[in-house]
């Protein structure tokens, strides 16, 4: 190598390597809000070995998947289980992330006995409450002061924007709503607290959940934030329908997440119901076009959608505090097995071997301007 050579090299050498190496998913967006993702319990086990400099790299906000939802963390009337609770809340801590708690009060992933007395009878209203706040006292005050945000009602909404026929609702009225926040709000003074729902980019859905929210804030119970899921897919909803959603949460006063963000690739059987169609699509390759891999086709609309999404995202990065990916890699997604089970999907960004999905990656930095 001559003398020159060598000069021009130590003169790229410190601007070239730090991009390509330490920069990770968070760091495009780190003006601009968190960027999170749902862990599971395996993930969270594993966290001393492969995936802790990987989380550490690309996130800076954590999601619980599954291991907080009622029916693991509360199996029976008396059991709590803290084992995953414990270890996330650590991991959390330990990665400094943004620690999200999902969710205190659902109608699924919750057992039958909670609505139900000794003798199997229906509760009545008030017990049912009492219930539900010992359950927020114990779950939210175990992690008080260390899960930063909590998800307490999920999903109290039908699409045209009534509430949702859930046990909750039968038996308490949208009362169960109003209590969930204001006890947890009681048990955890610190914490943010959000409502949080998909489809919240329909304008009727939309409307009843503010219209809640507002009448709560009126009444004085905290509601910082509204949760918009995310579980899109390749051709929609629109971007303007989205951006139409995260402009009217926040006029009306509410912080607004993308909790739980995928982007479905596969085909959507317009009638999936019932385990033999299932069985079917699943088997199908119109319905399952790749189970060998992803085509380049699709992987490139993978990461136009994905760019165009954050593009929006970082538009409204006033209004929005954190874009959660519901997942770190696709071959953990819940979306191998909806609305079809045992199908082949790639919503994430990362693949099945862990690798971010780099095609993904540079659009993102595009749009980023990095
Ligand atoms: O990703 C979760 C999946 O592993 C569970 O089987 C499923 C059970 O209903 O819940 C999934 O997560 C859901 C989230 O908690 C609430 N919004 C919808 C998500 C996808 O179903």
């Amino acid at each position: 190598m001559t003398k020159f050579t060598l000069l021009i090299v130590l003169l790229i050498f410190p601007f070239s390597s730090n991009k390509t190496t330490d920069e990770g998913l968070k760091d495009l967006f780190e003006d601009s809000f968190y960027l999170g993702v749902a862990v599971n319990r395996q993930q969270v086990a594993d966290n001393e070995k492969q995936l802790f400099p990987l989380l550490k790299t690309h996130f800076n906000s954590l999601s619980p998947e599954n291991g907080l939802k009622w029916e693991k963390v509360h199996p029976q009337l008396d059991l709590y289980d803290f084992e995953f609770g414990d270890a996330y809340v650590g991991l959390g801590e330990k990665l400094g992330a943004f620690t999200v708690g999902h969710c205190l009060v659902w109608h699924q992933q919750v057992p039958d006995w909670v609505f139900e007395d000794a003798a199997g009878e229906q509760l009545e209203k008030s017990a049912l409450l009492s219930r539900m706040e010992d359950h927020i006292a114990k779950v939210a005050g175990r992690y008080k002061s260390r899960i930063d945000g909590w998800d307490v009602v999920n999903e109290a909404f039908n699409e045209d924007g009534s509430y949702r026929e859930s046990k909750w609702f039968k038996i308490a009225g949208k009362d169960f709503i109003k209590e969930a926040f204001r006890k947890a709000h009681e048990i955890d003074p610190d914490a943010e607290l959000y409502y949080n729902d998909y489809n919240m980019w329909k304008t009727s859905k939309r409307a009843g959940v503010l219209k809640l929210a507002k009448e709560m804030k009126a009444e004085g119970i905290r509601i910082d934030g509204i949760g918009m899921q995310g579980h899109y897919m390749l051709e929609g909803p629109s971007l303007a329908d989205i951006e139409q959603g995260i402009i009217e949460i926040a006029e009306a006063g509410f912080t607004v997440m993308i909790t739980e963000l995928d982007v479905d690739v596969l085909p959507r059987p317009s009638n999936s119901e019932g385990a033999d169609l299932n069985m079917n699509y699943a088997n199908s390759p119109e319905f399952n076009p790749f189970v060998n891999g992803i085509s380049p086709e699709a992987e490139e609309k993978l990461a136009q959608r994905y760019a165009d999404l954050f593009q929006l995202f970082l538009k409204h990065k006033d209004k929005i505090s954190r874009v959660t990916l519901w997942g770190l890699h696709d071959g953990k997604s819940w979306l191998n097995n909806f609305p079809v089970r045992g199908r082949t999907n790639y919503p994430l960004l990362f693949d099945r071997e862990l690798k971010l999905k780099e095609g993904v990656f540079e659009k993102l930095r595009e749009v980023a301007g990095g």
